[in-house]
Parts: C-alpha cells; structure tokens; sequence
C-alpha cells in the first residue's frame, strides 16, 4: 500500500514537471529544439532543488550538538530507496524519448524543402543554388522549408546557424545536410563557421536573408539575367569573386595569412628562392590557378588552387589592379 502510493506520487512529479508540449508534435526544429531546452531546464531546476533544499534543511537541523555526541543508526528504508530510484528512471526515460522525437525533426527534411548547396573553404562560404546562381557569404532564401547540402573544398568546416539552432561538420568529399524553417521574411540571421579551420577562421562568416517567395524568384531571375549578360561590368563581378580571397589576402594593407591586394599590382614580390618578380597579370593569374608554382618569401605554401573560369579569373584581375 505505502509503496505502491509512492510510485502514484513518482508519476504525478512526472506529469507536473513534463510539458505536455514536449510530446505535441513537432515540425520545425527551432520550435523543438527550444521546447527541448525547457523541459531540460524545467527538469534541472527541480531537481536541483529537491536535492538542494533539504541538504541545508537537515544540514542544519540534525548538527552535532555537542563534541562526543554519536549519529542514529539508520538501516534504511526500502520505499524510499524504490521512490529514489524509480522516478529518476522515468525522468531520464523520458527526456530520452524527447530527445529521439527532436533528433528526427532535425534529420527528417520535408519533401517541399528548397535546396541550396554550401561549399566551405578558408575562409567563406560559397551558396550554389538550383538555378545556377552562385552567392558568396550571403544565403538568400524563399520562406519556407530550406535543405542546406554541406561540403567542404579544403579542410574541416562547420556551418552553424545559432538563430535557428543549427550546426553541421562541412567535411570535404562528403556531403552532409542540414534544414530549418524560414518563417518570417526579411529575417537577416549570422552564419558562422564552428571549427577551427586555419587563423582566418573568424572572419569565416556569412549572412541569411530570408524573402518572400515572389521576391526571391525576381532575385533569382535579376542574377540570373546579370550572370548570363556580357554586359556585367568586371568590376561587380569582382567584388563577388573576390570574398572568397579577403579571408587571408587584406585590402587594406595588413599582413593576414596572406600578402595584402593593396597596392599589389606593379609591386615586385620578393619569392621564397630569392629571386624577384614583378607583379603583373600573368603572374597574379598563374597565382590563382597554381598557386604553388612561386611561392612568396616569408608565407607558408598555404593558398590553394581556385577553379574559377577564364571570365571569372579576368575580372579578379581587373579588380585587383584597382586596390590601391
Ligand atoms: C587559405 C588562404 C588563401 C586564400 C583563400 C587565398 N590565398 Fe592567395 N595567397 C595565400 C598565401 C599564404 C600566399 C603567399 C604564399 C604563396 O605565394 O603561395 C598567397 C599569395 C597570393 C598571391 C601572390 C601575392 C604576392 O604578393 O606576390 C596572389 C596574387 C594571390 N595569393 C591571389 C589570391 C586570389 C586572387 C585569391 C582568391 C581567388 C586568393 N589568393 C586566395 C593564401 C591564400
Ligand atoms: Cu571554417
């Protein structure tokens, strides 16, 4: 009788201290993560304080009194060891089913999701959308459900995005995937990259825009026009390309992982076998497409190889020659 009423008051706790939320179901991995978070919390709080509580209650009530005074001899008390016992096991069994609805939340992708592909490289992030469009640093999206595909160009990377409670290993030769709900628009949220993948690593950061779907389609088709027009002046063009360079290549004269672009073309470069040479256009193409074949006296052989098209590479020249 006592111990079976021990147990009811074990599963009454339960009840009182799960959200019935917790088990509603879920459909977008901030909502989830979030209401996973509470019931954490929640649960931390009030155990924390049944354990603490009490601990300074008999602390202080049962203290010795007197120097030669002995403790009672308590041989233990078995409803209470089974009360002890059994609700942490229903606690933790449950906060364990919760986890498993929110994991799948975040690895189930709607079947409507718009994908973006995200390739990482030191120190950015490039977007390659299904219509061919390419962004760098900036991931613009319709609202609704959206699937990232991750990958890496060089090493380790993590694309994180804290507003959404997402982050994922960006592993070269493998892709792995993420997705959240972009419900509001207009919604301009931080990507950072989460691992630490070389002394660029901080300024390895991106923005998210989130549009409305008509206004996404007239962006799509806006770029899409401009990158298929000849007419794209070289120098927008290479503003674009160039933020894939800046994590290591300053424009304003300071020395970051690589040699600074201000004042580049026209200087002479002093190269690691002692000899000099001229910065021109042949030299900074050859450093794009093959940057191990002259390496620069004083930086490690670090830059890697870019594969950019002949347009692409023209047009980073020319904005080059403009930094000064
Ligand atoms: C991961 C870091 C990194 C990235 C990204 C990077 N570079 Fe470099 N770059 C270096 C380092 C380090 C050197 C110096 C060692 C060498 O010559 O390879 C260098 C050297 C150069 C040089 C020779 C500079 C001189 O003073 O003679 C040019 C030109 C250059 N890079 C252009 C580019 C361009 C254009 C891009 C973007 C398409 C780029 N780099 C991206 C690291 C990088
Ligand atoms: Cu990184």
């Amino acid at each position: 009788m006592r111990k079976s009423s021990l147990f009811f008051a074990a599963i009454l706790i339960m009840a009182a201290l799960m959200p019935a939320s917790a088990f509603a179901k879920m459909t977008n991995p901030v909502d989830a993560w979030n209401r996973h978070f509470d019931t954490w919390l929640v649960v931390a709080v009030v155990v924390w304080l049944v354990v603490t509580v009490p601990m300074l209650y008999f602390l202080v009530k049962y203290r010795r009194s007197s120097r030669d005074e002995d403790g009672v001899y308590i041989k233990g008390n078995t409803g209470l060891e089974i009360l002890w016992t059994a609700v942490p096991t229903i606690i933790i069994a449950l906060l364990g089913v919760q986890s498993w609805r929110v994991f799948n939340t975040y690895r189930e992708v709607p079947q409507d999701a718009y994908e973006v592909r995200v390739d990482g490289f030191r120190y950015g992030f490039e977007m390659i959308y299904p219509e061919g469009i390419k962004t760098i640093n900036e991931l613009r999206v319709p609202v609704g459900p959206v699937k990232l595909s991750l990958s890496s160009r060089d090493v380790i990377h993590d694309f994180a995005l804290p507003g959404f409670r997402i982050r994922e290993d960006m592993l070269p030769g493998r892709f792995t995937y993420l997705w959240f709900y972009a419900d509001k628009p207009g919604e301009i949220r931080h990507v950072y990259c989460a691992e630490l993948c070389g002394p660029g690593h901080s300024l390895m950061q991106a923005k998210l825009i989130v549009m409305k779907k008509e206004d996404f389609n007239a962006w799509v088709a806006s770029k899409k026009g401009v990158e298929g027009s000849a007419s794209l002046s070289q120098d927008i063009r290479g503003k674009e390309l160039i933020k894939q360079c800046t994590g290591c290549h300053s424009l304003t004269g300071e020395r970051i992982t690589g040699p600074t672009f201000n004042g580049l073309f026209g200087r002479e470069t002093l190269l690691a076998d002692g000899t000099k040479i001229a910065v021109d256009e042949a030299y900074i193409k050859e450093s794009i497409r093959s940057p191990k074949a002259r390496i620069v006296d004083g930086y490690p052989p670090t830059m890697p190889p870019f594969n950019l098209s002949d347009k692409e590479v023209d047009a980073i020249v020319a904005y080059l020659k403009e930094i000064k």
